[in-house]
């Protein structure tokens, strides 16, 4: 098992209780009987998993090449080639990154196999790269192999390629591909499968729409019952319905959405309930199944890789905040790679990723706890002392009496510790059992305790980011409120390094430019000329008129550290200002022309399809339109599925219909981009939504937009 960020740790140099209890560890831990477990508890598979804590997705297939998100089936094989395919390359940039696996989409909604599968002739034989000779799957593996990364496969239960899709015999070609990837590839830690589902596709040239019960249609006993024959160790990743494993049967679940976060707390357990998005983010306290969360994010705005993406890379700062958010509430981070055409993660992607993966091992790999003398008001005995927290093992820890379940921990110094990061564990094998917990620090000024941070959650790990340094003599933990008695895996002293993130960009319905950033005495520096901005780029005072769109680059400086951000970009397009709602089928549209992307339109209650015509205040010529998804839907309303745009100069006459589907928009809040075939002149845009993307009939989204520039 590898553990990236965990520094190697030399014996811990505590003295008095804690030093006593480190010859008896493994030992002598017999004399004193350890707590019973509380509760739901993770399996050996689930436990290796938690140690991964961060790990690369790679989805590289047909769409790359068409430049989709989600392909229809009919795209030809011949269409996959890329020009200069290196495995070892996209390993090494996930290695740098300090990420500790791999997961590549062997197979993705629109059928086209990776590998050379014998169940199908739409796969990489039929394609130009090393003409037909090639196996993706096959040098993905052997890459992770030598860069010491663990390997895991996404295989795409949904396939609009496959004549038999709906009907029984699409199940053992499935279960035939499956049995392939499990037994052809050396050891899986994780098999991905996917939830979604969204009907049409090509099926073998039936070109229509086909619906299937995705808990009942994927035989999930069977198709489970093989990873567990052939692969034991692989956790399974899936949210499907209940089954004879417990509510949604898999080993990890879904977080519920795709733009990087864990809710907080996170815990690791769930009720014999419906999945639902809370559920997803937040599990359940003391829940009746181990069910840990993944969460799942693109370094890009899409899954595949798009040129005009280009500028959208998340940043090390970015990149950051998500691991905080995910990885330090307790879940597992899979963090996608997206490979471009040539068969490479592009050059800025990588340079990225070495830099947050140099920032992580500067961060994580010196603990300044270490040295601590450990004490804690409440001793179990022999074999679980407080000092346990400091040794780096997975396998001791610290735990009070079985009737203490409140218990306080304190570290000492003989000369005070420097640190902005907080990183404690608990004991998985014996459940998640901490309720909530503060951190406090000694002030020899005032000869007090002063509270840091105050949290609920612990589990797998928490990481507390302090907004600035502190500096002292004494760490005290205290445990306020827990199931069973704690059981303390770690306790650990981080100091991350000035990290400057970009600042927000947004504008207005009026077309103002404002640029904002949440760090106290931090300066912006802006562009709206393509240059990069620098310190000597315009200072950011008020927010400034864009009407007629634009590039706005900004930065943001720390004058105090010295240190400046990235570049933080957004393109805008003409604004709203002189919009109108002509019609809508359901009141309220106004909220998708107010460019607050907060505010929602939920149509109403009625039957499909919903309807909105808006006045652009002039003609102008539309290259295409945007549609922004909702950031968080209520209740039971889901996401326009299927569109039909038109375009017309009077409001009377309406020219062509462009339709299509928005994929993947059920569950990624990115901005939707439908082009039109040729530019389009007129001055009022029709939109209706012909099916709905989950939810029971009704949608909601936060905006319409048009591509002019
Ligand atoms: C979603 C898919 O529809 C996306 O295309 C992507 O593969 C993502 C990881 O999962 O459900």
């Amino acid at each position: 098992m590898s553990r990236p960020f965990l520094p190697s740790r030399r014996a811990v140099l505590a003295t008095g209780a804690a030093s006593s209890a480190l010859s008896l560890v493994g030992a002598s831990a017999g004399q004193v009987p350890a707590p019973q477990p509380w509760g739901a508890v993770p399996t050996a598979r689930q436990l290796a998993w938690h140690e991964m804590a961060a790990y690369a997705f790679v989805h590289f297939s047909i769409n790359t090449f068409t430049d989709r998100e989600w392909g229809y089936g009919d795209e030809s094989p011949a269409l996959f080639n890329p020009t200069d395919f290196s495995a070892d390359q996209i390993a090494g940039a996930a290695k740098a990154a300090g990420l500790t696996g791999l997961i590549l989409t062997a197979k993705h909604h629109d059928g086209f196999c990776l590998w050379p599968t014998r169940h199908t002739e739409h796969c990489i034989r039929n394609s130009p790269y090393k003409n037909g000779q090639g196996d993706i799957v096959g040098e993905m593996a052997a890459a992770c192999r030598r860069a010491g990364l663990r390997f895991g496969l996404y295989l795409s239960p949904w396939d609009r390629n496959h004549a038999e899709y709906g009907r029984p015999a699409y199940i053992t070609y499935y279960h035939n591909q499956l049995r392939e990837l499990l037994t052809g590839y050396g050891p899986l830690f994780e098999m991905w499968f996917d939830g979604a589902n969204g009907g049409d596709g090509y099926y073998g040239g039936a070109r229509e729409k086909r619906s299937i019960d995705a808990e009942s249609y994927y035989d999930w006993t069977n198709t489970w019952a093989l990873v567990r024959q052939y692969q034991p160790d692989a956790v399974i990743w899936g949210n499907w319905g209940r089954d004879a494993h417990g509510p949604w049967g898999a080993d990890a679940r879904w977080v519920g959405n795709e733009e990087g976060y864990a809710g907080d707390p996170c815990r690791a357990t769930v009720g014999d309930t419906p999945y639902t998005q809370e559920i997803g983010e937040h599990g359940v306290r003391g829940g009746t199944h181990w069910r840990p969360a993944e969460v799942d994010v693109s370094l890009r705005p899409g899954w595949f890789w798009h040129a005009r993406e280009d500028a959208d890379v998340k940043s090390v700062g970015r990149l950051t905040r998500i691991y905080f958010e995910s990885v330090g509430r307790g879940a597992n981070l899979i963090l996608n790679l997206p490979p471009d055409r040539r068969g490479r993660i592009p050059d800025h992607d990588a340079s990225v990723l070495k830099g947050w993966g140099d920032l992580l091992r500067a961060t994580f790999g010196t603990d300044l706890a270490q040295g601590a003398v450990v004490q804690a008001n409440a001793v179990r005995g022999p074999g679980f002392d407080p000092g346990n927290v400091l040794d780096g093992r997975a396998d001791s820890y610290w735990a009070p009496p079985d009737t203490a379940h409140a218990a306080d921990l304190t570290l000492e110094w003989p000369q005070a510790r420097t640190f902005n990061v907080v990183r404690l564990r608990e004991y998985l094998p014996l459940g998640q059992r901490i309720g909530a917990f503060t951190l406090e620090v000694w002030d020899d000024g005032q000869g007090n305790w002063a509270e840091l941070a105050r949290y609920t959650a612990i589990g797998s790990q928490r990481l507390v980011r302090l907004p600035a340094p502190v500096s002292t003599t004494r760490l005290r933990l205290r445990i306020l409120d827990a199931d069973a008695c704690p059981a303390i895996r770690e306790v650990a002293l981080f100091h991350l390094p000035d990290l400057v993130e970009e600042p927000g960009i947004r504008r207005d319905r009026r077309g103002l430019v404002a640029l904002s950033s949440d760090i106290p005495g931090a300066i912006l520096h802006y562009t709206t000329d393509g240059e990069v901005p620098s310190l000597r780029s315009p200072l950011y005072q008020d927010p400034f008129p864009l009407p007629d769109g634009g590039i706005v680059q900004a930065i943001c400086h720390l004058p105090r550290t010295g240190a400046s951000s990235g570049v933080a970009m957004r393109r805008f397009d003409v604004s709203k200002a002189d919009w109108r709602v002509v019609s809508a089928t359901a009141p309220g549209a106004e909220a998708i022309i107010d460019d607050d992307l907060g505010s929602l339109w939920v149509t109403g209650g009625r039957g499909l399809p919903h309807e909105v015509v808006v006045d652009l205040g002039a003609i102008r010529p539309l290259k295409g339109v945007t549609l922004l998804p909702a950031g968080q839907r209520p209740p039971g309303v889901g996401a326009p599925g299927d569109y039909r745009f038109q375009v017309s100069a009077d409001g009377k006459t309406w020219g062509p219909v462009v339709a299509g589907e928005f994929a993947n928009i059920a569950a990624n809040t990115g901005e939707q981009r439908v082009m039109f075939p040729e530019v389009r002149i007129g001055r009022f845009l029709r939109l209706e939504i012909t099916r709905a993307a989950g939810g029971e009939g009704q949608v909601a989204f936060a905006e319409l937009g048009v591509v002019i520039r």
